[in-house]
């Protein structure tokens, strides 16, 4: 008799009980492939579960936890069908409530990655108050579902071992392509800084800002944080930042000035689409 009552759905007047602490979905290392022709129709009927705005809670059990995903983008539609084909499974498989935002930059000028995530955390904390916001590259695919996408007690750097850097962290301080942080963090840190238009050094200067912020990075272990990167070569309109080297050296001057508290936008378009969050904005330009 008890499975019955475990099989079907329970009506609003039962209280659901918490996910496990461990999902028993996880499986570990993924096999990560490119299948030619996929499109994100697939990707939906392969996701049946996740409703509009690419937001998903697993049936049955209340999740522990609830993330937002943040991903940067501009002209890379070819790698987020590839991201979303695998992380709305992964993320399922680990029992989250979660959404996928993706933060659009509008116009041809200079792209600027980190202040598309400060866009990011505002209106995602807007739509909801998440525990946790990972900032993703679109062309990251995680490798392993044991690399789990909740944050810990200090911002926690997940890209640690990506095949384009021989699956080992290149530098010590490095906290690029994919990072855990909640919104206390962030907010201590005073989110991410907003002039570094162009490829390179906000990366280091959002490490740099962990520490100002009297935190510190955790990170998961290399046989975790495995990552596979989508080649590509550098997009056009996101040149070498050749200020990076001077701007970093003088973040700890900055961190305070330049941030979350200064970060000024103008939302072009909002759309809960089936597989995401599309926020598209206006991030205007440098001075
Ligand atoms: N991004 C876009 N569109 C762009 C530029 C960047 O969506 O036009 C986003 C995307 O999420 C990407 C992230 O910003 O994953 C980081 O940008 P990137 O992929 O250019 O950075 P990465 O260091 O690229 O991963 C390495 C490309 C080779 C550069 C060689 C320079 N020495």
């Amino acid at each position: 008799a008890n499975l019955t009552i475990v099989a079907r759905a329970p009506s609003s007047s039962e209280v659901m009980t918490y996910c496990p602490q461990t999902s028993p979905f996880i499986r570990g290392p993924i096999h990560v492939s490119f299948p030619s022709g996929l499109t994100l129709a697939q990707v939906q009927r392969k996701n049946p579960l996740v409703v509009r705005g690419g937001r998903y809670r697993p049936p049955g059990c209340e999740s522990r936890h609830s993330t937002a995903i943040i991903i940067p983008h501009r002209n890379r539609e070819h790698h987020l069908k590839f991201l979303l084909y695998y992380l709305h499974p992964f993320l399922q498989r680990q029992q989250l409530n979660y959404g996928i935002y993706i933060i659009h930059q509008a116009g041809n000028y200079t792209f600027n990655r980190a202040k598309l995530m400060n866009v990011g955390f505002r209106e995602a904390m807007r739509e909801e108050n998440w525990d946790c916001l990972f900032f993703h590259d679109v062309d990251l695919i995680p490798e392993d579902d044991r690399n789990t996408y909740i944050c810990d007690a200090n911002p926690k750097h997940a890209a640690i071992a990506m095949d384009k850097f021989g699956y080992k962290l290149p530098y010590n301080l490095y906290f690029g392509g994919v990072s855990a942080l909640t919104p206390l963090h962030y907010l201590k840190m005073n989110g991410f800084p907003n002039n570094y238009w162009g490829w390179g050094g906000e990366d280091d200067d959002i490490g740099v800002r962990v520490s100002l912020g009297g935190m510190h990075i955790t990170r998961p272990s290399v046989r975790v944080g495995r990552y596979k990167m989508i080649k590509h070569k550098l997009d056009k309109g996101n040149d070498i930042n050749p200020k990076r080297f001077n701007m970093l050296a003088k973040t700890r001057q900055s961190w305070k000035l330049d941030g979350m508290n200064t970060a000024e936008y103008e939302i072009v378009r909002r759309q809960h689409r089936p597989l995401y969050t599309n926020i598209t904005v206006d991030i205007g330009t440098e001075e």
